[in-house]
């Protein structure tokens, strides 16, 4: 069912004072930034191999980054799980028994249809299901 890694979601306060880490001193190829309304995050994308490192800032207090951010500070916030059908994907987590906390899946960034497996259900690991867009 899964293909590989998509990304590691990475919560940050500010995308501004974070990019220079990840995109000058460690040297990863900057994808671009974007904003994900429905998530109410801006999302940067940086290249890492056949993976990407996902920074999260959030746009509004009701943002699940806002309330991530508040607990926990900046830090990793999600694996993102790549597939080729996130609904049969969807489907076969739902009959194994795990929380979906999307049982439809939603538009995430740079056209990708994304879910969200509730953290409670996997060990404390928030995880995402990721169908690549075109
Ligand atoms: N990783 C691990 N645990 C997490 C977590 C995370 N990212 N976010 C919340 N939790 C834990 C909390 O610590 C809390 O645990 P305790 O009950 O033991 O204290 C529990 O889950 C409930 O958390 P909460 O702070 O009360 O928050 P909510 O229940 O309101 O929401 C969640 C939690 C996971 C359902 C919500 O954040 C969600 O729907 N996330 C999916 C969407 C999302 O994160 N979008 C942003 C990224 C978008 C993108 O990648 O494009």
């Amino acid at each position: 069912m899964l293909e590989k890694i998509n990304h590691i979601g990475v919560a940050v306060q500010s995308l501004e004072a974070t990019l220079p880490f990840y995109r000058d001193a460690l040297g990863m190829q900057y994808l671009g930034t974007e904003v994900v309304a429905d998530q109410k995050v801006k999302v940067a994308m940086l290249a890492i191999g056949e993976s990407k490192i996902e920074l999260l800032e959030p746009t509004s207090p009701e943002s699940p980054v806002a309330k991530f951010l508040e607990k926990n500070g900046p830090g990793i916030h999600h694996i993102a799980y790549e597939v080729h059908d996130v609904s049969a994907a969807l489907a076969q987590l739902k009959a194994q028994g795990a929380r979906l906390i999307d049982e439809v899946p939603r538009d995430g960034a740079h056209g990708t249809k994304i879910a969200f497996v509730h953290p409670k259900s996997s060990n404390g690991v928030l995880t995402e299901i990721c169908q690549p867009g075109h």
